[in-house]
């Protein structure tokens, strides 16, 4: 994908794990005008899938996954202060986290923050949330939609379970699954109401499933 300079710079900062350079290059792209949700949208999310398939390809191993992981974070921290909240009241409530098992959480990050940003109030678990942890955020949290993220399929042994605690605990919120491990086929098998293949895709989902 052809991206202007200063897009390119910040992609190739969190390629190359230059921590600094990535907190300078998401500054110099929102000085330069560039709106957040567009920063992260194609240049963080995209990086961070690259450095996926550099380590399935054998080049990088976990070190380096860490690494731009750290810069990836660094960036958005800079970024996420500029993604709008919306105003007015909020669309909806989000629950969302990693299943138990699981630590991955940049794409978990990436679809709260799409959430946030579509006017959305997002309270995040976490990574490696049971379905105790959820269950009693739900009861204050009162969600619409719960949102489980799997990067790996060990979490099959444990998702349906988890399903159907979360329904016993909120029988009035939706359940959407999305990450890596799965499809829309796996998460018809789990008993989830909806699927999402990426950040983008969960906000339309859950929409779709509030029928707003
Ligand atoms: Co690991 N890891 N990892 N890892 N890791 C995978 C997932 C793996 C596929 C790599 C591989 O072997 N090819 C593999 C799982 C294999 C399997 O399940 N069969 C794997 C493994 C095995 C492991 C460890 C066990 C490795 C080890 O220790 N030997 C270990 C896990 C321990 C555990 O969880 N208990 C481990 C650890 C790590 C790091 C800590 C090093 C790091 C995570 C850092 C972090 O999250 N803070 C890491 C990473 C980075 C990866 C890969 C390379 C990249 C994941 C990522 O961040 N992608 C991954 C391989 C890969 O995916 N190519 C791999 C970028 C991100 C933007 O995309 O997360 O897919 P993604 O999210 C997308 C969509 O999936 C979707 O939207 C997001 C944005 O568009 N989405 C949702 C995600 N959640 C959603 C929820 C929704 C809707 C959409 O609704 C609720």
């Amino acid at each position: 994908m052809k991206r202007p300079p200063e897009l390119a710079k910040l992609y190739a900062a969190v390629v190359a794990f230059e921590q600094e350079a990535a907190v300078e290059g998401a500054l110099a792209a929102l000085a330069a005008g560039f709106p957040a949700g567009d920063l992260v949208a194609r240049s963080l999310a995209p990086a961070m899938e690259e450095v996926g398939r550099l380590y399935d390809q054998g080049h990088y191993f976990v070190p380096e996954l860490l690494l731009a992981s750290d810069s990836f974070e660094a960036a958005l921290s800079v970024l996420s202060p500029h993604l709008a909240e919306g105003g007015g009241a909020p669309k909806g409530r989000l629950l969302l986290g990693t299943v138990a098992g699981d630590i991955h959480e940049i794409g978990k990050n990436l679809v709260g923050l799409m959430f946030r940003s579509a006017g959305w109030r997002v309270r995040d678990l976490g990574a490696n949330v049971s379905a105790d942890q959820f269950a009693q955020a739900s009861l204050e949290f009162r969600p619409h939609l719960m949102g489980l993220s799997s990067l790996m399929t060990t979490s099959f042994q444990v998702m349906p379970a988890m399903v159907a605690a979360l329904r016993r605990a909120a029988p009035t919120a939706r359940i959407m699954v999305g990450g890596a491990s799965l499809t829309m086929e796996t998460a018809r098998r789990l008993g989830a109401d909806g699927y999402a293949p990426n950040a983008a895709a969960a906000v339309r989902e859950g929409q779709r499933l509030l029928g707003t």
